[in-house]
């Protein structure tokens, strides 16, 4: 391939790439987009395991810059699957015709800001170098896949699988030991499906996870009309709510609720299922008294589905709901009463190593055909550390990040002009809903490109006063709540040595606001500049 210069080299074809792509090319942009898969769709093109689905419903799970687009695409089910969700990015890809500026199978290694010319320059993994006035990063939050460093990794005489990498062609397990390693979101959703093939399945659980219904179910038409009648009202009204969402949230503290009262609440929220769950009152993310009510619940929900008491106690979380990202699941408690399925609890003494045969845990052997790890992802960084990307003087933004993550709005980092980061670190991201945070990051950052251009700019960078003050807002909105209390990756805490900083800021209209303040104040906080 030979050299060339783009205005944008967006780094990723998922959700974010590709909507950023149609932006700037409505705006006569020059962009060209880098894919390290074959196709578009990110999380949905990687994340193929058994039972893979979306836990936002997917009605509020779509693109809402395109009225024809909304109003035309037929989702099949509440929540739907991975397959549609990738139909979905492919339907989008040709009805925009994307394609034609993506590269894929195209792994970016490197990208350095060149300060006398200004451009950043993006290696690519076969040596090829483009240059570009803007590098933007939409390299999603969940896609470099964490496999832990266990003892004897190579020895596994069968075949091994990662929840976030999963074989096009799906796996057959008919007739298989099969043992899973972890119990989050991943685990949860495939866990009931691979029971329902395997000889037998071995769940190796470190810490257990709340799980509440889904409640999936075929799309009522009734329901979709409705809605797409409503489309534009009920996206904005999405809009006020902390995570971007429709599911209601109380007003009400749990503790000024009866028993009685608090009881019938979780109860309708448990019969409705899903995300709704942790909106059963006002205070269950701020208080932990509050909280203890909710997991009280989920505890007795377990005890009632699991028979057999010990395997319901040890699947029974004593942590705080909604600290991790609740899990939504299928029949996942149910399938712990099945003959064919073993938690083996492992949170006292790890995982010993992987052996030929099998896996060594609790001091025994089980033989094993198949290991899966769903063992979750070096969240929001990881990506962007896969990519060497140094700004100026060379400064390597893994070595400004070594104490965490410093952004400024979660779009920018000082000392890196010209780079942007859709749902980066420092915005509300993994907390709301992706898709609409998505749209309102690139729509923030094809709008400041336009500005830019309208009045001959060149560079932008955030100013390191703007980024500091970002940083400790986002850390002491974190503080009020209860989520820097358990070991999420929302904090690093799942990957070790990783500094544990929260990462995501909660509150999306607050977040949107404050972006929209700072394009009304001249960009305030960020240094424009001709050169
Ligand atoms: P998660 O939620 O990070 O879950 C990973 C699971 O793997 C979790 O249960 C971990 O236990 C477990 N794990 C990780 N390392 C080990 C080791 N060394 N030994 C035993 N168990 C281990 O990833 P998912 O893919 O399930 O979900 C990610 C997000 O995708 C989810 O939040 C949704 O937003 C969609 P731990 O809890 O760390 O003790």
């Amino acid at each position: 391939m030979t050299d060339r210069h783009f205005d944008a080299v967006i780094v990723g074809a998922g959700f974010a790439g590709m909507y950023m792509l149609h932006r700037l090319r409505t705006m006569g942009f020059s962009a060209r987009v880098f894919e390290a898969g074959s196709g578009v769709g990110g999380t949905w093109y990687w994340n193929r395991y058994p039972g893979a689905r979306c836990d936002v419903e997917s009605m509020e799970y779509s693109y809402q810059f395109s009225d024809e687009l909304e109003q035309e695409w037929k989702w099949s089910e509440r929540y739907a699957a991975q397959p549609e969700i990738l139909r979905y990015a492919n339907h989008v890809a040709e009805r925009f015709d994307l394609r034609r500026d993506i590269q894929f199978d195209t792994r970016v290694k490197a990208a350095v800001y060149d300060d006398p010319t200004g451009r950043w320059l993006i290696e690519l993994a076969d040596g090829a170098k483009v240059t570009a006035a803007y590098c933007i990063m939409a390299t999603g939050c969940l896609s470099s896949t964490n496999t832990p460093n266990f003892k004897g990794l190579d020895a596994f005489k069968g075949p091994c699988y990662h929840t976030g990498r999963w074989p096009h062609e799906g796996v057959d397990f008919t007739g298989r030991r099969v043992g899973i390693i972890g119990t989050g979101s991943s685990a949860i959703q495939s866990i009931p499906i691979i029971a329902q093939k395997a000889k037998h399945l071995f769940v190796f659980q470190r810490t257990p996870n709340y799980a509440v219904p889904a409640r999936n179910a075929p799309m009522d038409p009734e329901f979709e009309r409705r809605f797409k009648a409503n489309y534009a009202q009920l996206r904005a009204k999405a809009k006020q709510a902390r995570t971007g969402n429709l599911y209601p949230i109380s007003e009400k503290p749990a503790l000024e609720a009866s028993e009685e009262e608090r009881r019938l609440e979780y109860q309708a929220r448990w019969d409705k299922g899903g995300l709704g769950f942790i909106g059963s009152f006002a205070d269950l993310l701020f208080d932990k008294a509050a909280n203890d009510t909710a997991t009280e619940f989920i505890r007795s929900k377990i005890r009632e589905i699991v028979h057999d008491p010990e395997v319901a106690k040890t699947l029974s979380p004593h942590s705080v709901v909604g600290c991790k990202r609740l899990c939504i699941d299928t029949g996942y408690y149910e399938t712990f009463n099945r003959p064919n399925v073993s938690l083996v609890d492992v949170s006292t003494s790890p995982i010993e190593k992987i052996t030929e045969n099998g896996l060594e845990a609790n001091g025994k052997e089980y033989e094993l055909d198949a290991i899966v790890f769903a063992t979750g992802f070096d969240a929001m960084t990881g990506a962007l550390f896969r990519i060497d990307i140094r700004g100026i003087g060379g400064q390597a933004l893994k070595a400004k990040w070594s104490a965490g993550p410093r952004t400024y709005l979660g779009l920018a980092t000082a000392g890196f002009p010209n780079l942007f980061t859709i749902t980066g670190p420092g915005s509300p991201s993994v907390l709301s809903n992706m898709l609409p945070s998505i749209e309102q990051h690139v729509d923030w950052i094809a709008d400041c490109m336009g500005h830019m251009r309208n009045r001959g700019l060149t560079r932008i960078e955030a100013t390191v006063a703007a980024e500091d003050a970002w940083v400790a807002h986002v850390n002491q909105v974190a503080e009020r709540t209860l989520f820097p209390s358990c070991n999420s990756w929302y904090l690093g805490a799942n990957i070790p040595g990783k500094p544990r900083v929260f990462m995501p800021y909660l509150g999306f209209p607050t977040y949107v606001q404050k972006c929209n303040e700072v394009v009304r104040n001249g960009y305030e906080g960020f240094r424009l500049s001709e050169k």
